[in-house]
């Protein structure tokens, strides 16, 4: 009985090994504060996919959408616009920042304070094909705190 016991404990371990080192990992996160009457603001942070993938979707209770956005030349001026999905090359760490690709809350009923939390789910599909889902929560951080505004 012990023999076949102790094989079932390694493959279990193994393949928990295999979990761990497939997740998506984020870091550094955090949502822009903001003053009424605003009704969105960015969310920001480093993910890095061990095995690559892309964000296919982002949600969160207090906004009623939520998108992945990145920045682009409008003529003179720079713009946002939603994408479909955020590639995310295997083990590199890519950074969502102010000025450059976030993540886009919308339609919040109450303009969110620094020193709360809010939560926020993304889910990244990975090269096979596979879906994982990070929940997050997001320190809000002082409106001034973000250096680079832009155009909403
Ligand atoms: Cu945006």
């Amino acid at each position: 009985m012990i023999k076949p016991l102790l094989r079932s404990l390694a493959l279990a371990t193994s393949l928990m090994g295999t979990a761990a080192l497939a997740q998506t990992t984020v870091t550094d996160g955090w949502v822009r504060g903001m003053v009424a009457p605003q009704r969105a603001t960015g969310a920001f942070l480093k993910i890095t996919s061990p095995q690559g993938g892309k964000i296919v979707a982002v949600s969160s209770p207090v906004a009623r959408t939520s998108e992945v956005h990145e920045m682009v030349m409008q003529g003179n001026v720079m713009a946002m616009r939603a994408i479909e999905s955020l590639e995310l090359p295997a083990g590199k760490t890519v950074e969502l920042k102010p000025g450059g690709h976030h993540l886009m809350l919308m339609g919040i009923e109450q303009p969110l304070q620094p020193g709360t939390t809010v939560p926020v789910t993304l889910t990244v599909e990975g090269k096979d094909g596979k879906r994982e889902t990070l929940q997050l929560t997001l320190p809000v951080k002082p409106l001034a705190a973000a250096a680079a505004e832009h155009k909403h």
